[in-house]
């Protein structure tokens, strides 16, 4: 089939003024999935894991990966021949990764408060972690030893207790999950993994599989988790989306997205390289360019031409950089190209002119921002100590990346004494005769008769 040729369009906003709903509605975006079949086949497997248990999992693992499974944990040994196995410039990275990772993630903990309202009264703010995490991790086309290591970092920092982790059977790995992530788990501590896929990966998770005996002994049960995180295909972000409730979830990971605000002090080559680099990831991926330099847009849709050239990912990149999800929007000015940023809320957002920091200062919506040309994507994709579990498809206005405080929850404490009750006893009476609750009233009126 003949080549695609590069498609990388221009939004011209210049001259123009345009109200935030605008330019939510301009900046290029993928369509939304309707995806209800997905959800009809979910339910199905929702169904099946729930009343069928272990069972049920080795019709899955027969039907979509191809292998035969009794029960999935994967043995303690196989971890510890994947860790040994593993390249040696791939464990240095790896580790060196879990560092910087771990170093950011610790000094995240937030520290409980108290205060004192009144005279015997204290209100605290408790932090406590979840008690179990599930983490799923994909085993197809995407391995990325990478993601457990973002995902389990701050789990372990937040002070979780147990950690269990999921990949599908590989057929050609004797049915267990891909080496990588195994290994990558053995550098993280992580002994309790599983080779099961997709969304029944997620559904294990959320309502745990309870034991079994069968003719050759036990199936020792996987326990309910509290929180499931982890990427995966639209099967994955289906299961974790019909599950949430039942637990916590990470977000909906869609397709990742790079925006980049540059002006005419940008280099135009790394410009187009980090382009690039999020297009390798997905024909979905958006690589956008904000910039109020028409000469920056010509010069690097000529630099995208040529590395697409040489780049191994070819056909992806170029699908990925033509779709309307794509594309260089001309602004007046870096003032204009900061609204327009903060309307598309990137995942990633690399600021690429003078003063960066300033600019980056100045940013409100966006999961990471990336400041000036040392900082590539590909940073913190990999070694920059940040997460780069991030929100996507604008939901970066309202959420944040995957961080400590995904993995603890707030409890509050309340400790009065009977005078610093006394104080607002009235008030209490007040407000619930205004609601019309007055038993609410008499609980505290009883206390001082
Ligand atoms: N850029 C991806 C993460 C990743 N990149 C993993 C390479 N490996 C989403 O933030
Ligand atoms: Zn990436």
């Amino acid at each position: 089939s003949p080549a695609p040729a590069l498609d990388f369009r221009t939004i011209d906003l210049r001259g123009g003024s345009f109200s935030l709903a605008e330019l939510r509605a301009i900046v290029p975006r993928l369509e939304a999935d309707q995806g209800s079949a997905v959800e009809d086949t979910v339910r199905g497997i929702i169904a099946d894991v729930r009343s069928g248990g272990f069972a049920a999992l080795s019709l899955l693992a027969e039907k979509f990966d191809g292998v035969v499974q009794r029960h999935p944990r994967v043995p303690a040994p196989a971890i510890a021949d994947a860790l040994a196995s593993l390249d040696a410039g791939v464990r240095t990275a790896l580790e060196e990764s879990i560092r910087r990772a771990r170093v950011f993630a610790e000094a995240q903990r937030p520290g409980d408060v108290t205060v004192r309202p009144g005279d015997g009264a204290t209100v605290t703010q408790r932090w406590v972690p979840v008690r179990r995490v599930g983490l799923y991790v994909p085993g197809g086309l995407a391995v990325y030893p990478s993601s457990v290591v973002m995902n389990v970092v701050p789990a372990q920092a937040a002070g979780v207790g147990s950690i269990a982790l999921a990949s599908p059977p590989q057929k050609d790995n004797g049915g267990l999950p891909h080496p990588t992530i195994l290994a990558a788990a053995a550098l993280l501590g992580i002994d309790e993994v599983y080779a099961i896929g997709g969304a029944q990966a997620v559904i294990s998770f959320a309502y745990g599989i309870p034991a079994r005996e069968d003719a050759m002994g036990a199936l020792p049960a996987i326990e309910p988790v509290d929180v499931v995180t982890g990427p995966g295909n639209i099967f994955v972000a289906t299961a974790k989306r019909l599950v949430k409730g039942v637990v916590g979830i990470d977000a909906e990971a869609g397709p990742t997205e790079i925006a980049i605000l540059a002006d005419a002090t940008a280099r135009p080559e790394l410009v187009a390289a980090d382009l690039i680099s999020q297009a390798e990831h997905d024909t979905r991926a958006g690589s956008v360019l904000v910039t109020d330099s028409p000469e920056l847009v010509e010069a690097v849709r000529e630099h995208l031409a040529a590395q697409v050239e040489g780049t191994k990912h070819r056909e992806r990149v170029l699908a990925a950089l033509s779709g309307r999800q794509s594309g260089a929007v001309l602004v007046d000015d870096v003032d204009a190209g900061i609204a327009v940023c903060d309307a598309y809320a990137a995942e990633h957002l690399e600021i690429m002119t003078a003063a960066p920091g300033a600019v980056a200062a100045r940013i409100q919506n966006a999961g990471a921002i990336f400041v000036g040309a040392y900082s590539p994507v590909s940073l913190g994709d990999y070694s920059a100590g940040s997460n780069h579990v991030l929100p996507t498809s604008g939901t970066a206005v309202f959420s944040s990346g995957l961080n400590v405080t995904t993995f603890l929850k707030a409890v509050q404490v309340i400790d009065y004494s009977e005078g610093a009750l006394a104080e607002v006893a009235g008030h209490i009476r007040s407000l619930a005769d205004a609601e019309d609750l007055p038993a609410h009233g008499d609980a505290v009126d009883r206390r001082f008769r």
